[in-house]
Formats: structure tokens, sequence, C-alpha cells
């Protein structure tokens, strides 16, 4: 029988892969980790409590905030903050970035960033969520407080990358830039377990994921794009939870596209929070992840704002380049 090796073991053996290896990233990614137990409980007891529905504000993004996403984003900022591995959080649910003190004299030389919980629409349905993160090593001199610059980091600069999904069961899957790997939760013995080792997407896949409500108001080129997948019988799966959609394709193949709209052109997702991390990753993975416009990768766009919203088609290498040829045609 093989042994389990949980996520605690991996990353305590694997630190001598990290970059400046000192035990600050081990760290942080436990705390990650371990804030991520605590939303998936919150998760699965949703419909139990008094805690689904909305909480009645505004995001800094200006979607309404769901109860469930305050929460995570309280649960991770403790999480990080407790262990003083990371001198700043910057999250999809504040206005602005929040910079840690130092714990105990450590100057932590990493900033993480984080969509707490992506997919809240989904809350009141029972459907997949997901906490996506990334860690970027400091811009700003170590033992000062972080500065917006530590924040506006391209994706090509993360150290590592992850997101939770809180499904039919709770996977962590992350990269360091060394390969991709899923962890899924036990409950019986409350530790991540290596599941999916070295994550390679493939080439192609059989399915694409986008809003094909919004078909419309896109442009030309995307629509055809769209018209021959459909025309080729391609199979369209579309959750509206970002990771759900991606880990999805990251596992099965396929292409998950959100363009902009006549009235959205740079469409909705977050270029930090949610198509750095998950670019970062699906490139690590051997996929690829661009604008839908300007056709570069994600990871090379210099972010000029914490909230900046950008077009992302991003998945198996072969599908994203035949998306790249409709949009030159
Ligand atoms: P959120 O971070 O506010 O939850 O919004 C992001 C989510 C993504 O998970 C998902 O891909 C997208 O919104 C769905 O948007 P739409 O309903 O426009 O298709
Ligand atoms: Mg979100």
């Amino acid at each position: 029988m093989n042994r389990i090796v949980t996520l605690d073991e991996f990353i305590t053996h694997r630190q001598k892969d990290f970059p400046y290896a000192s035990g600050e990233l081990t760290g942080l990614l436990h705390d990650i980790g371990l804030a991520a137990k605590i939303v998936n409980r919150e998760v699965n007891k949703a419909g139990l409590v008094n805690i689904l529905g909305k909480a009645g504000t505004d995001n800094a993004s200006g979607d309404e905030v769901q109860k469930l996403d305050i929460y995570a984003n309280e649960k991770l900022l403790e999480s990080l903050r407790n262990s003083g591995e990371c001198c700043g959080v910057a999250s999809e649910e504040m206005e602005d970035f929040f910079p840690i003190q130092s714990v105990e004299g450590k100057q932590s030389n990493y900033v993480v960033i984080c969509d707490p919980l992506d997919g809240s629409s989904n809350i009141d349905v029972n459907v997949s969520l997901g906490t996506i993160f990334g860690i970027y090593r400091r811009k700003s001199h170590p033992g000062g407080i972080c500065e917006l610059e530590d924040f506006l980091q391209k994706g090509s600069e993360l150290v590592a990358a992850g997101y939770v999904l809180y499904g039919t069961s709770t996977l962590l899957v992350f990269t360091t830039g060394k390969g991709v790997n899923g962890f899924t939760l036990d409950p019986s013995i409350g530790e991540f377990c290596l599941s999916h080792p070295n994550i390679r997407i493939a080439e192609r896949g059989s399915q694409y994921s986008i809003n094909q409500g919004y078909y419309k108001r896109f442009d030309e080129k995307v629509k055809r794009f769209i018209d021959h997948y459909s025309n080729a019988r391609m199979s369209l799966r579309y959750i509206g939870s970002m990771v759900a959609d991606v880990h999805r394709i990251l596992l099965k193949g396929g292409i998950f596209l959100y363009p902009g709209t006549e009235d959205r052109p740079e469409g909705k997702l977050r270029l930090l929070y949610e198509c750095n991390p998950l670019g970062y990753l699906m490139e690590q993975a051997g996929g690829k992840a661009i604008h839908c416009t300007t056709l570069e990768p994600v990871t090379a766009i210099q972010p000029t704002a914490l909230h900046q919203r950008v077009s992302i088609a991003i998945g198996s290498k072969g599908m994203v380049e035949e998306f790249e040829q409709f949009m030159k045609s």
C-alpha cells in the first residue's frame, strides 16, 4: 500500500526547491492550508447555520458580498497574521491591501493575494466554490510596511499560486514553479493528502467553458470561435465558479473563456486575484492563459491597480492557440 503523503510533509520535503528556501514560504503554504480547512468546515455546513445569504454590502469591485465571503476573508487574514510569515495581504474582498506587522522580530519577505471565496453567487445553491491565492516576494524593503508595488507584480513573478476547490471533495492544488500537485482533504484525519501528483493538462480536450448567454455582446471573432466549437460538436460546460470550471479543464483538457463584452470590454475577472494565480498554475501544468484581445500571456501584464479586470482564455495549449488564430484572422 502506498504511504499517505500529507500537505505538510510534502512542502517540508520540497522546501529545498523553493527559491530563497528559508522556511517562510513553507510556513505560508501551511497557513493557507489551515485557513482552507476552516473555510471548508463552514462551507460544508453553510446550509445548516444562519450564515447563508448576503451581507448587505458591496465588495471593492462592486459585487454584492455574501456572508461567507467575509468569513473566508477573515479566516485567511487571521491565519496569515498569526504566523507572521507574510507582511501583507490584498484580497478581492478588501478595497485596499492589508499590511501585517512583523511577529516576534521576524522580517517577512512575502505578500499574499487572494480571492477568499470565488464563485460566491453559487453559495445559496450548493454549487462548488473556491479560494484562489498567490504569493509574491516583496519589492519594498524588508522590515518596513509593505507597499502597493509589492502587490502590483506580474503573474510571472509569482513564487507560488494555487486554489482550493470546495466540491464533492475538497482539493488544494498549487505550484511553486516546479510542477503542479493536488491534495484532497481527508475529513477523517483533517489532513490534505497528495492525490494528484504532477498534474499536466492535455494538449487538447473536448470541452469549452464560457457564459454563452453573453453571445450577442461578444466581439464577432469570439462569436466565430464559439460557432466553430459548437459546429465541431464540442461539449459546453459552465458552472459559473471559475475555480471549478478551470479545475475541470485542467484535469480533462479544454478551454475556459471570459472575454470582454460590449458593456464590459475587460470582462469581469480580476487580474490579481483570479487570472494571474490560475494563469501561472495553468502554465506550470503545460497549458496557456492569454488576454482575449492583446493575446499576450496574462502573466506578462503589468498590473496598474489592485482590482483591475482582464479578459482571459485559459486551458489546453492547442486550444488557446486555436483561439489566438481566430482572433488574429
Ligand atoms: P466572484 O469572485 O465575485 O465570485 O466572481 C467571479 C466568478 C467566477 O468564479 C466565474 O467564472 C464568474 O464570476 C461567473 O460570472 P458570470 O456569472 O458573469 O458568468
Ligand atoms: Mg470572489
